[in-house]
This record gives C-alpha cells, sequence and structure tokens, in this order.
C-alpha cells in the first residue's frame, strides 16, 4: 500500500515527505495505523549522524500512538481495532533477559531492530523499488507502519493518541527512570539535569513520589517556570554560577542529591550529575544519549567513596504490562501531558517540529495524522 512518511533518507539533512509503499504484516506481524507521533531528542540525534546505530535511508519516529488495521499469521494478542502504542523495547516475555526479571531489555528482535529490519531480516518499507529501512522497531513518522506483536502495548480506546503517544517514549522514561530505576522514595533530594522533555518528566516523577528538593539544572532560563509547573522546587543555570557547579549543587542540597538524573546527552554533564551524588550513597542515572566516540570519566574514588553510576532505557518499563497502566494514571488525572505538547502540526511540517526543538522553543510537538 502507499503511505505517507517522513523519510530521512541522509545524515544532517532534513526529512522529505513523500509518498513510500508499505507491505502487509508477516508472521508475528502487525499493520498499524499511526495516529499521533511525538518528535524526541532521539530521533534529531540519529538524524544528525551520532547515532552509531543509525542508518539511512530510513523512517524515523519512536513515540507514536494508533490502531491495529490488520495482523499477521501467528499474531494472538490484538485484532483490528485495537489501539496501541508501539514499543521500542519490546517485551516477549520468554527471553532470558524477560525471564530474568532484573531487566526490562528484552533482546528478543533487538538484533535485527538495530539493523533496521523486521524480525526476519528484511524491510516492510519501500521508495522506488529499492529498501527503506525502519527505525527502533517502530517508524513512526509515517501514517500506516508494521510493527512486532512483541512490540506494541495494548491501550484502552478513549485514551486520546495525540496526547497518549508521548507516552510512547518521553514520559515513560522519565516517569520510570524515577520509580524503577532509582526507586526513588519520598523525602528524597534530587537534581535533574536538562528541563527538556524527559527532564520534565523526571520532575513530575520525582513529584509524584513525593521528593523533598527537586533541583533543576539547564543553561535556558526560560525551563525555570516549565520545571516550577511540575515540581521543581529549585532553579539553577549553571551559566550563572560563578565557581564550580558541583560544588554550588552539593551546598544546596546540603551535602549531595540522594538521586540525580542526565536528561541532556552530554558527558560533561553526565560528570557533573554523579559528582553532585551524595557520599556514600548518592545515585546516578543517566537517561541521555551520547553521540559516537564520546565517552564518560570520573575520579574512581567518586565510587569508591559510595556514589552509584546507572543508566536506563524507556524508563526500566516494560512495556506491554506498564505502559497500558501510565495511560491509566493520565486517564485518572494523576499525571500530566497536555501543557507538555506544546505544538501539533501536520506531517508536512515536521522539519518545523525538530527546529522547534533544537532552539529550545517546545517542549513535545506532536504531528498528527
Ligand atoms: P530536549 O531537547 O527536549 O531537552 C534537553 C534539555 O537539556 C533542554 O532543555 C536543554 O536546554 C538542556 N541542556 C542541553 N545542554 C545542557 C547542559 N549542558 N546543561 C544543562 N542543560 C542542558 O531533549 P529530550 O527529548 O528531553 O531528550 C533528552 C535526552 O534524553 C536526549 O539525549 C535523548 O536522546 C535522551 N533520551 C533517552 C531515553 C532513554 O531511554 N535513555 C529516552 C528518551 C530520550
Ligand atoms: N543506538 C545508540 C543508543 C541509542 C539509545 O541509547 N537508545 C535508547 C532509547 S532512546 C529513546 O529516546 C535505548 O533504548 N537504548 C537501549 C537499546 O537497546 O537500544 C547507540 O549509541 O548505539
Ligand atoms: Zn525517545
Ligand atoms: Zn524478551
Amino acid at each position: 500500500m502507499d503511505v505517507r512518511a517522513a523519510v530521512a533518507f541522509e545524515a544532517g539533512k532534513p526529512l522529505e515527505v513523500t509518498t513510500v509503499q508499505l507491505e502487509g504484516p508477516r508472521e508475528g506481524e502487525v499493520l498499524v495505523e499511526i495516529k499521533a507521533t511525538g518528535i524526541c531528542h532521539t530521533d534529531a540525534f540519529t538524524l544528525s549522524g551520532s547515532d552509531p546505530e543509525g542508518l539511512f535511508p530510513a523512517i524515523l519516529g519512536h513515540e507514536g500512538a494508533g490502531v491495529v488495521v490488520e495482523v499477521g499469521p501467528g499474531v494472538t494478542t490484538l485484532k483490528p481495532g485495537d489501539h496501541v502504542i508501539p514499543l521500542y523495547t519490546p517485551e516477549c516475555r520468554q527471553c532470558d533477559y524477560c525471564l530474568s526479571r532484573k531487566t526490562n531489555l528484552c533482546q528478543k528482535i533487538r538484533i535485527t531492530q538495530g539493523r533496521g529490519q523486521m524480525p526476519d531480516g528484511t524491510s516492510r518499507f519501500s521508495y522506488k523499488g529499492k529498501p527503506v529501512l525502519h527505525y527502533m522497531g517502530t517508524s513512526t513518522f509515517a501514517n500506516y507502519t508494521v510493527v512486532p506483536e512483541i512490540a506494541l502495548a495494548k491501550i484502552r480506546t478513549d485514551a486520546p493518541f495525540d496526547k497518549v503517544c508521548y507516552i510512547g517514549c518521553g514520559v515513560t522514561t522519565g516517569i520510570g527512570a524515577v520509580i524503577n530505576t532509582a526507586k526513588a522514595t519520598a523525602g528524597c533530594n534530587a537534581v535533574v539535569f536538562g528541563l527538556g522533555g524527559i527532564g520534565l518528566n523526571v520532575i513530575q516523577g520525582l513529584q509524584l513520589v513525593g521528593a523533598n528538593m527537586i533541583v533543576g539544572v539547564d543553561l535556558n532560563d526560560d525551563k525555570e517556570a516549565w520545571g516550577r509547573q511540575f515540581g521543581m522546587t529549585h532553579f539553577v543555570n549553571p551559566k550563572k554560577v560563578s565557581g564550580d557547579i558541583v560544588a554550588h549543587l552539593v551546598e544546596l542540597t546540603k551535602g549531595g542529591a540522594d538521586y540525580s538524573f542526565d536528561c541532556t546527552g552530554n558527558t560533561t554533564v553526565m560528570r557533573q550529575a554523579l559528582e553532585c551524588a551524595h557520599k556514600g550513597w548518592g545515585e546516578s542515572v543517566i537517561i541521555g544519549v551520547a553521540g559516537a566516540g564520546q565517552e564518560i570519566s570520573t575520579r574512581p574514588f567518586q565510587l569508591v567513596t559510595g556514589r552509584v553510576w546507572r543508566g536506563t532505557a524507556f524508563g526500566g518499563a516494560r512495556g506491554r504490562t506498564d505502559v497500558p497502566k501510565i495511560v491509566d494514571w493520565y486517564m485518572d488525572g494523576k499525571i500530566q501531558i497536555d501543557p507538555m505538547i506544546t505544538h501539533v502540526l501536520p506531517l508536512e511540517q515536521i522539519n518545523d517540529a525538530f527546529d522547534l526543538m533544537h532552539h529550545g522553543k517546545s517542549i513535545r510537538a506532536v504531528v498528527t495524522f
């Protein structure tokens, strides 16, 4: 079938909105009509050419919501008409990783997913007779996409697509980093670096668990009001701190953060986040994604003296199990999404959404089909 898609033909070039061809679902696959998709910084990161796994031409997008149109042979858990959120971290419930209960990183289809392929090693998308690659197993920058059954969370039918698409990455990543990864508890002091689409959801998660002090750090002063809206208690702009930012944060938190979070992808910030964690017990969680060749460093003494460095993907969430619950939290008013969706655009203007993000003008831009 013909579908409308924003195609990343080359790294560093704008997306091209055009018509591509999509084959129907094969064994274990599902055809989904995408109704809305958010634009996450990770899409921009891959488009920029910094992603070691970035392949072109591809259809990016991993923060979508839509409706099942057709299921391939062997699909048992979904049927046409079901509402779904595609999962870049699937949940097969059978692989060693799923069965370990120690991680959400299901590995059942990770190798082909990283190559931009469906689990059988081929692509369903093509343009002028040549394959176009999938991205993160989701490719939500198209009005129809094919996704493995194990990478779809079935959600309630009354949830608005243009809001809950954000649960496909940003909301779940931020709140999950607090609840699943850090396991932060009431009364904790926390520092959050980067108050964008992810960082604000970390703040919202910290407020949910009853954090005492929530310090937000961003180079953009406009983010102060955003942070305060979701529970941030203190704001620091590193450009306005004379002297060492780490020492400043340790003093502000009276000894260091119980939990710190990097939501910038900047490796210097990651080090600051680790080093502002409390001696003896502070835990720092890396959420941001850093470009090819970049590495983190610190003095081993920082870890010897009790700080812990962790990372999280998709907020440690097991998507088919946890995403429907997060949709319920939203529908029940327990978490906020609407104010963070600052822009809604048609597919034809998707490149404007990337510009808004790069200029710090949006929290989340959503494309509706
Ligand atoms: P965003 O562009 O919306 O927000 C980034 C924020 O960081 C902005 O407010 C920016 O002003 C701020 N910032 C940039 N450099 C900074 C610095 N040196 N110090 C302080 N603040 C700084 O991006 P986003 O969508 O929120 O994504 C944030 C990061 O998280 C990206 O690296 C993205 O790839 C990553 N991410 C990771 C996961 C995961 O599962 N681990 C999921 C989603 C996104
Ligand atoms: N492909 C990159 C890393 C990109 C990355 O870390 N992706 C996160 C999700 S970011 C969502 O916005 C993730 O889930 N990672 C775990 C995984 O298995 O991909 C690289 O550096 O190679
Ligand atoms: Zn994302
Ligand atoms: Zn699995």
